[in-house]
């Protein structure tokens, strides 16, 4: 298990969860990508995507099928929002895009989740490398990630 993978174990365990980490041979560093790998539908796969509210990183935890909305954020942010490039999530999480983990960050986030991820028994979430996730009930995530439940979602014409 690479060392980033143990982290998000451990940081799951001090949380006081026992998920389960699967490490995929194939690539789950994209939503399709992992919910192919675990036979989910892409919904229940979390993004977990960081954002700067102005100067803050924020971490907004959407599902699968959605596509976050700058506007919502910024509104529940009270700042404007625009995507953290490659090196600003990895010294705001500790780990690389596609395989950023909603828990277990090198600093504390504020943190939204996708009230859409609700829908579903079970959600899958990156465990720190593009080929590892665990699953997790949503309102666990929301309560372990101190995640701010919200609409989040583009609205998407049907
Ligand atoms: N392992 C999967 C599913 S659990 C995963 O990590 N998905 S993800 O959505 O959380 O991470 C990929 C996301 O990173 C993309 O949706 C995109 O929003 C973001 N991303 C990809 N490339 C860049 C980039 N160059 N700069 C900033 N963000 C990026």
């Amino acid at each position: 298990m690479k060392a980033s993978v143990v982290r998000v174990v451990e940081a799951l365990n001090a949380l006081g969860v026992e998920a389960e980490i699967i490490e995929f041979s194939q690539s789950t560093r994209t939503a399709e990508e992992a919910a192919a790998a675990v036979g989910a539908q892409v919904g229940q796969i979390v993004k977990s995507l960081v954002f700067l509210a102005g100067d803050q990183p924020v971490l907004a935890l959407v599902s699968g099928a959605n596509q976050a909305s700058t506007a919502k954020l910024a509104q529940v942010c009270g700042a404007p929002i625009r995507r953290a490039d490659a090196d600003t999530v990895r010294s705001a999480t500790g780990f690389s895009i596609g395989g950023v983990p909603p828990v277990g960050h090198a600093q504390s986030l504020p943190t939204y989740l996708d009230r859409d991820l609700l829908r579903f028994a079970t959600i899958w979430a990156a465990a720190g490398t593009p080929n590892a996730v665990f699953s997790i009930a949503p309102h666990d995530l929301a309560r372990i990630a101190n995640a701010e439940v919200i609409d989040l979602a583009v609205e998407q014409s049907a």
